[in-house]
């Protein structure tokens, strides 16, 4: 081999290993668009937006990996059938006739869309209007209905959520284990979740370790609530 081949080797020998490890790191996306399922969507701000209540690193470890495996496996799950095509609220709604795959990473998809359009680096504070209105009436006040939801969510033995929701037209708090949710035709406390929070230790290990209370009492600093009112008024209007 003279310099010059060499040299056309080294070349397409790297334009080679180049080319695979681009194919290797960002396939190219071939499933037909009709048909591509559910997606993950990016989160409505940065990974350390929500920082100190909840830091960076969980975040995109949150979203990057767990949330992103729940729609991967719901996908799989329900490939070549119709249902890849259902609006997730349909799918939670008659849960009972799919697999325990499907109810796990469904729950998880749903669950974790929800979760991260609750939360904003700008929330916090109390609802105000009809909303604010019905929370008062119901627990007496909102320290009280804060209360009732921080002790659903302590009181949850192992992985799972704690949810506020709207029940026959009334206000009620609940938790459901695993990835379970009050959507779900298979809970008991059937309902239109207004917001949720997990508390499996995936959820705030990193920075709380065993603190899950410590962890609750921060998320409230950053409960986005005009999109909570948002899904009030839908909920009644729907006539959850
Ligand atoms: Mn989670």
């Amino acid at each position: 081999m003279n310099k010059r081949q060499f040299a056309l080797t080294a070349l397409m020998t790297v334009l080679f290993i180049t080319g695979t490890s681009f194919f290797v790191y960002f396939p190219v996306n071939t499933s037909n668009k009709e048909n591509s399922g559910f997606v993950l969507a990016s989160l409505p701000y940065a990974y350390d937006a929500l920082e100190p209540y909840i830091d960076a690193r969980t975040m995109e470890i949150h979203h990057s990996r767990h949330h992103a495996a729940y729609v991967n496996n719901l996908n799989r799950a329900l490939e070549g059938t119709p249902s890849i095509n259902l609006p997730l609220e349909t799918l939670m709604g008659s849960i009972s006739k799919y697999s325990m795959a499907v109810r796990n990473n469904g729950g998880g998809h749903y669950n974790h869309e929800l979760f991260w359009n609750i939360m904003n680096p700008k929330g916090g504070g109390e609802p105000s209007g009809e909303l604010a209105e019905k929370i008062r009436k119901t627990f007496g006040s909102f320290q009280q209905m804060k209360e009732e939801f921080n002790k659903a969510a302590m009181g949850q033995f192992g992985s799972g959520w704690a949810w506020l929701i709207v029940q026959n037209g009334k206000l009620k708090i609940t938790a459901t284990p695993n990835q379970d949710n009050p959507l779900m035709d298979v809970v008991s406390e059937k309902g239109y979740p207004l917001m949720g929070v997990d508390v499996w230790e995936h959820a705030y290990y990193l920075k709380y370790q065993n603190r899950r209370g410590d962890y609750v009492s921060a998320f409230w600093n950053l409960i986005n609530w005009p999109y909570v009112t948002e899904r009030y008024n839908e909920a009644m209007k729907k006539g959850w």
